[in-house]
């Protein structure tokens, strides 16, 4: 195949890979239809696709991964920096050229009897200014057609580069060559030892081994639009961060646009298009998973979302947790990890339908719903067009993007955490978003609910420095003055002595919302306390939830030995950052722990 552009750098370096990874054929992928069909229809034949009823799931087709491939892999995540210091104590760093002469080990004939495809992508709207363009070199076709949904591919955006345009080089190859005459499996890849996802921030190149799965292997989504981007943001002013973003319409027809922080798996999807119960509310989607904002031309913040497509969590994903999600995947989406009913249609745990009869699950094994194990990975997913969600906002694609109104920050606490808490400043929201924790989830390979500091949801996808990235943030604010979103922090995930949630979350997490666009109203007076503005008695609508006596106080309220013990928990986190932690977020832990003493003399 010739190739379709003169871009002579990028010539140059295509050939040099290919040299190093010597692939049996090169492939310029131009994004279309017919390209999509073929090669979905060559995964059908390698066996990693099956294509599911056509009448039930139009387009749809059903993966399975390797046992060692189904999440994130965090400690096989590098930042290699040329100093340790600038990847800062929450990222794994490697000396670039030991790291590179690693790799280019592996590297080296690691597509034999493969294809190489070259993946021209466009992070946000093809062709704007604010968006980034880069290239994905793979050896696997899932990842092209899960590119193709997730991000914009192919001609358009080699034609929007140009001869000279500047494009971020990603190298990726799942790391198992073939042999001549050798039978390939249905889902190749390397060792978990061996798997390496690895980002040079000074080159702005990625290059990543041995994994196929989600944010590992698909480089526009984790690696480049947080990891790249982030720094990208802070050398230009700008800011790349783990948020979704929706549209919230009150009764009286005011929109607000929200963005909101949430580690993996803890709901953004959910939250993004959510359907309020609150009469009278509407939510529109924007984005599920990543932000890119910037100050506009008002002051104001604005913000895009650069993917095209959901990679959302497919367990607990049902008519009530999340009805538009379901719809979403009706047609042409990818459902990688969960169960293939018997007739050729796809379920998972708690999806609110009951489970087929029989099945195969994720791991290729017969399943029944007695058989007493888990027929869908908790880190299954699917991967859907965005424009396919029916909540899908009409802005989704402005490239100047949306002005954001409030930001929210949360995790999973099953303590201490109030439902809702507004930041009494920028800086005290720094420092809320500095000292997230959250319990861990499936998303990563790792342990799962144990509690970790996990700042502003970006532990595992800032590309630099943490305490420097916190800095950034206080910086934004400066820029932003009076013009700066409200922030609040919010926690779902409360659980009383049995263990039960507390709050019944998904849709009525509307009350939430109203909650705070009464506070940016100005309708709301909530009560200033040590932690924050808390809702006042009366101002949180639970009109028709019937929460049982005391719930509401237990979610509203300042638990004084918990925050106690949080701030301790901060202070340790913080001292990780020695002098690169801001003096203005030590102020703000300082202020905090004189609050609460002084609330515990009163
Ligand atoms: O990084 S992934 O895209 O695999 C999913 C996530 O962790 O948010
Ligand atoms: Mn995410």
């Amino acid at each position: 195949m010739t190739s379709p552009t003169t871009h002579s750098r990028l010539l140059a370096w295509v050939d040099e890979v290919a040299r190093m990874t010597r692939p049996a054929a090169i492939h310029w992928c131009d994004g279309s239809q017919q390209e999509y069909d073929d090669l979905c229809a060559l995964l059908v034949k390698n066996g990693t696709f099956a294509k599911l009823d056509p009448v039930k799931r139009p387009g749809c087709f059903i993966a399975r991964s390797h046992a060692s491939d189904v999440a994130r892999v965090e400690d096989r995540t590098y930042i290699a920096a040329k100093s340790k210091d600038e990847a800062g104590p929450t990222n794994n760093w490697i000396d670039p050229d030991a790291l590179k002469a690693t790799m280019k080990g592996l590297y080296d004939g690691c597509m034999a009897g493969r294809t190489m495809y070259v993946i021209p992508f466009s992070m946000g709207p093809v062709g704007s200014p604010f968006s980034k363009i880069g290239i994905e070199l793979t050896d696997s076709p899932y990842v092209v057609v899960n590119m193709r949904i997730m991000a914009r591919i192919g001609s358009a955006v080699l034609k929007a580069l140009g001869d000279q345009g500047e494009y971020v080089p990603c190298i990726h190859s799942i790391g198992s060559p073939l042999k001549p005459g050798e039978k390939d499996s249905t889902w190749p890849c390397a060792p978990i030892e061996k798997k390496y996802i690895a980002h040079f921030p000074e080159e702005r190149t990625i290059w990543s081994y041995g994994s196929g799965y989600g944010g590992n292997a698909l480089l526009g989504k984790k690696c480049l639009a947080l990891r790249i981007a982030s720094v990208q943001a802070r050398d230009e002013g700008w800011m790349a961060e783990h948020m979704l973003i929706l549209a919230l319409t009150s009764p009286e027809k005011k929109t607000y646009y929200v963005a909101a922080a949430f580690p993996s798996a803890c709901g953004k999807t959910n939250l993004a298009m959510m359907q309020p119960t609150l009469p009278g509310w509407t939510v529109r989607t924007l984005g599920d998973d990543i932000a890119w904002m910037r100050v506009g031309p008002d002051g104001r913040l604005w913000a895009v979302n650069p993917e095209a497509g959901f990679f959302g969590v497919a367990p607990g994903t049902s008519k009530k947790s999340n009805p538009h999600a379901l719809t979403t995947c009706e047609k042409n989406t990818i459902f990688t990890n969960v169960v293939h009913t018997a007739d050729n249609d796809v379920w998972w745990e708690d999806m609110g339908i009951a489970a087929p009869a029989k099945g195969i699950d994720w791991e290729g094994k017969e399943w029944t719903p007695e058989c007493g194990r888990k027929g869908a990975h908790a880190n299954a997913r699917f991967t859907a067009p965005a424009s396919q969600c029916p909540v899908i906002d009409p802005k989704w694609e402005d490239p100047a993007g949306v002005p954001i109104s409030a930001i929210l920050f949360g995790g999973r606490r099953p303590g201490t955490i109030p439902l809702v808490n507004e930041a009494l400043s920028w800086e005290h929201g720094v420092f809320m978003g500095s000292s997230t924790g959250s319990e861990t989830t499936a998303a990563n390979i790792g342990a799962v609910g144990v509690i970790r500091r996990d700042p502003f949801a970006m532990l595992p996808f800032c590309g630099y420095n943490m305490g420097d990235y916190f800095n950034h943030w206080l910086k934004m604010g400066q820029k932003l003055g009076a013009k700066a979103p409200k922030i609040f922090f919010v926690n779902w995930f409360r659980r009383d002595a049995a263990g039960k949630f507390m709050w019944p979350g998904y849709g009525d997490n509307s009350r939430v919302l109203k909650y705070v666009v009464e506070r940016i109203e100005g309708k709301a007076q909530g009560v200033k306390t040590a932690i924050g503005v808390l809702p006042k008695a009366g101002e949180l609508d639970v009109s028709g939830l019937n929460l049982p006596a005391g719930t509401l106080d237990e979610l509203t309220k300042v638990d004084a030995d918990g925050w106690k013990a949080e701030t301790a928990g901060v202070a340790e986190f913080y001292a990780k950052f020695g002098s690169r932690l801001p003096s203005a977020l030590s102020a703000e832990l300082k202020g905090l722990e004189q609050r609460l003493t002084k609330a515990a003399k009163a």
